[in-house]
Formats: C-alpha cells, sequence, structure tokens
C-alpha cells in the first residue's frame, strides 16, 4: 500500500497526489467513505491510472458545515483558514458568524480576507465592523485581488507562507479571482481535475489543492461558494465556546443550562446590553440558536415545518 494526499473532491470522485508527486483519479471503498480534501490515505491499484482508498489517517482537524441531514467535510488537517468577503455586495455578517463558529469549535484559526478594497466608500462604510472583528482577535487581511494583484500577493504572502490553509466564502466575494491571483495556473489546474474527475463537472463545485508558487511555499485548499452554511453539527455549548467574546463569561450566567436568550440572570445577555459584548454578534447567536430550534421541531415533527 502506498501513502498519498487527497487533492480534489467532489463527492465520491477524488483526485490523489502520491508522495513521489504522481495524481491519480481515486474511488472509496465504501459508499458512505468519509473522504475529504487535504486527507492521507492509503491506496493500491485498481487498474489504469486509478486507485482505491483503503483507509483515511487519523485527521488533525476537519472543517464541515451542515444541514439538516448530514454534516458535509469541506477540507481536513488544515493549519489555518481565511474566509473571504468584501464591502460589495455586502457580505452577510451572519455567515461570517457561522463559519467563524465552525473554525472555532474544530480549533482552526481562521482569519477574515477582505477583498474588493479598492471600492473605498464601501470599504470606509464597514469599517467598524471590521475593527469589531479585529477586537475580538481576527486578522484582517485586506487586498484587491482584480484592481491590485501584485499587492494582494504580497498582502497574503506572510499569511500564507508555509501553511495549509482553506479559502472559503459567499458567492460574490471574490474568492475565484483571489485563487487565480495566487494561483497563476490555477484554472488550467481545474481544467485538468475536472477531466479527470470525469468530463462535465462544473468547475466550481469541487474542492481542491494547489501548491502556492514563489519562495515561501504553502499550500492553498478553494472550495466551492456558498449561500447558507449549516451548523447543525454543533451543541449551542460548542457554538458558545466558538465566539471569543462569551468566553470570559462563561459560568457567571444564574442558570447552570442558560441557553444565553430569555433566562433571568443571563451574564452573555447582559453584556451585549451594556456593549461589552457586541450586540450585533450577539443578536445574530440568538437568531442561530433559534433556527437551529425549529429545524429540529421540523425533523421530529415533520407536519408542523
Ligand atoms: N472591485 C473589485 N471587484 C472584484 C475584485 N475581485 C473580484 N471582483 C469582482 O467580483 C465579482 C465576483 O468575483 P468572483 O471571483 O467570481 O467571486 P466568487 O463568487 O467569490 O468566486 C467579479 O465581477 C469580479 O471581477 C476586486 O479586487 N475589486
Ligand atoms: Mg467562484
Ligand atoms: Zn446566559
Amino acid at each position: 500500500m502506498t501513502s498519498a494526499t487527497v487533492v480534489a473532491g467532489f463527492g465520491r470522485h477524488l483526485l490523489v497526489s502520491t508522495d513521489a508527486g504522481e495524481q491519480m483519479a481515486a474511488v472509496t471503498r465504501g459508499r458512505n467513505a468519509r473522504v475529504a480534501v487535504g486527507d492521507r490515505v492509503r491506496i493500491t491499484a485498481l487498474g489504469a491510472g486509478q486507485v482505491v482508498i483503503e483507509s483515511v489517517d487519523t485527521r488533525r482537524n476537519e472543517f464541515k458545515r451542515s444541514d439538516a441531514a448530514r454534516s458535509k467535510m469541506i477540507a481536513a488537517n488544515l493549519d489555518q483558514a481565511g474566509v473571504v468577503i468584501a464591502p460589495q455586495p455586502p457580505f452577510s455578517e451572519e455567515l461570517l458568524l457561522r463559519v467563524l463558529i465552525a473554525a472555532g469549535a474544530e480549533g482552526i484559526p481562521i482569519a477574515l480576507v477582505l477583498n474588493k478594497c479598492d471600492l473605498t466608500q464601501a470599504r470606509a462604510a464597514i469599517e467598524t465592523r471590521m475593527q469589531a472583528y479585529r477586537r475580538l482577535g481576527y486578522r484582517v487581511i485586506e487586498c484587491a485581488a482584480r484592481a491590485d494583484p501584485e499587492g494582494t500577493r504580497a498582502a497574503l504572502q506572510p499569511w500564507l507562507a508555509g501553511q495549509r490553509t482553506l479559502l472559503l466564502g459567499e458567492s460574490g466575494m471574490g474568492k475565484s479571482t483571489l485563487i487565480n491571483c495566487l494561483v497563476p495556473e490555477a484554472g488550467l489546474r481545474t481544467r485538468e481535475i475536472s477531466e479527470a474527475l470525469g468530463s462535465g463537472r462544473h468547475t466550481t463545485t469541487f474542492t481542491r489543492m494547489f501548491e502556492l508558487p514563489g519562495a515561501g511555499g504553502g499550500v492553498i485548499i478553494d472550495s466551492p461558494g456558498f449561500q447558507s452554511f449549516g451548523l447543525e453539527h454543533l451543541s449551542v455549548s460548542q457554538r458558545v465556546h466558538a465566539m471569543p467574546e462569551f468566553a470570559p463569561l462563561l459560568g457567571k450566567c444564574r442558570f447552570h443550562n442558560c441557553t444565553h436568550r430569555e433566562e433571568p440572570g443571563c451574564a452573555i445577555r447582559a453584556a451585549s446590553q451594556d456593549g461589552t459584548v457586541d450586540p450585533i454578534r450577539y443578536r445574530l447567536f440568538v437568531r442561530l440558536t433559534d433556527q437551529s430550534q425549529s429545524q429540529s421541531l421540523a425533523r421530529a415533527n415533520p407536519r408542523r415545518a
């Protein structure tokens, strides 16, 4: 058996790169085998350029999202992640919160990559929000992938160098433009991957890994843009623990099983009222919990949905 790394994935259709640097199409043994880009796997030959994945090594971490039915792995074994946002069209703070919680719950450091900074007016309008994220300890990296590719590479290089980084983001924020700016042959490589995985697959619907050119090295993983980002795989407690501003307040609510919504004596709600906790993030957190409850109700009793 040989070791390999999964470098592209579209459902059960995968592409692996052996330690000798050879890329091959791969399939999993079972229908339900969970394999993601970034996984270390053991492979055996299946026939002409095809291999089968026999086993997956234990993961250091996995970046997941989920809907009510199941969780989906986006990538595994990451050093860090970056969520691409932009001032125009306006990014969704709720989606941003969801992504930050998903990363925080796995202990994956995540930065905000603020693209399209050439749109100076729109950029100025969100400065207060960016300051709020910086205060929470998130790194905010400003760039303009289309307007200033060279400056963008310079701004991102120190963060990307030597790391395995997952880039994700809501559609329309400029993630594809950013990937093409960082990896000039990404378009060509994507067409090759598309062919290897089976022709006709839409190039933006799979996750793929690219080596970063240049002296600093590093690897970047591009993932499909999303319009929703479910956190059904995380309990309320896991979500709470993934919000850095809540951490110093944990254990200070009147009830030990406080859900931090309507309960009397809730320390987190009180902090959102006096401004110690960002009230926008607090309101989004409450909404997220409400949505999650209505989804589990709908699952328990489909007729009520
Ligand atoms: N003004 C401006 N527009 C950009 C920039 N980067 C990307 N865009 C535009 O934003 C739109 C969405 O870009 P795309 O890369 O397809 O976004 P994706 O959906 O996140 O992959 C396109 O019209 C891009 O030309 C930038 O730095 N500045
Ligand atoms: Mg795109
Ligand atoms: Zn509380």
